[in-house]
């Protein structure tokens, strides 16, 4: 497989899982999912994980899935590139994962005394990606094996970080978050 197919395919399988933690900070506010409640002192989640915000981001992921698959064939003939299409608990999966990710880094990141917002460089990138890619094989591990190649799964992670900072810097610069990482 070439480079640009591997990159194409990579991109494309990952977006039902890149969306949902931007629809989150556009989406977010409101009752926070540990409803305010600490441990050891610390709070649970924090205030920056709300109910409104996860599932607003895993519907946005889910809905983006289905409007790739209605694309793909047209999509894969203007690329030349043999794009997958999701089954429909991929669909679920991706997001779903995604938004866990993400709440699995913020307890880890109170149970190690990091404020809301505070930085936790490698975590901040790939937490998302290790449990969309989890949620994926655990949903659909013939249709994952088929997808995420080892070359395919390279040039996520490689490439993941990179989108997430820059995607979270323009929302920044934008005033939609409070902090660029
Ligand atoms: N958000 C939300 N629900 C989620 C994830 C995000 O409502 N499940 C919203 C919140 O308004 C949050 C913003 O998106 O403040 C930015 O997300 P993120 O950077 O993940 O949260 P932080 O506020 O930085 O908190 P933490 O330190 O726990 O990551
Ligand atoms: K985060
Ligand atoms: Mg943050």
């Amino acid at each position: 497989m070439g480079v640009f197919e591997t990159v194409a395919i990579a991109l494309w399988a990952m977006l039902p899982a890149y969306v949902p933690n931007n629809a989150a900070v556009l989406a977010g506010g409101g009752r926070p999912i540990d409803g305010g409640r600490t441990w050891n002192g610390r709070r649970i989640l924090g205030d920056g994980k709300t109910w409104r915000g996860t599932a607003m981001g895993i519907l946005a992921g889910a809905l983006l899935g289905v409007a790739l698959n209605a694309v793909e064939a047209s999509a894969s003939d203007l690329l030349g590139v043999a794009l997958p299409t999701f089954p429909a608990a991929v669909l679920l999966a991706l997001p779903a994962g995604a938004m866990l990710g993400d709440i699995a880094a913020s307890f880890l990141k109170r149970r190690t005394g990091r404020q809301r917002g505070a930085a936790f460089p490698g975590v901040d990138q790939l937490d998302f990606v290790v449990f969309a890619l989890l949620l994926a094989f655990l949903a659909a591990p013939d249709w994952f094996g088929e997808v995420f190649t080892l070359s395919v799964l390279v040039v996520v992670v490689v490439v993941t970080p990179l989108l997430h900072l820059v995607t979270n810097a323009i929302a920044y610069a934008l005033g939609l978050k409070d902090e660029p990482w």
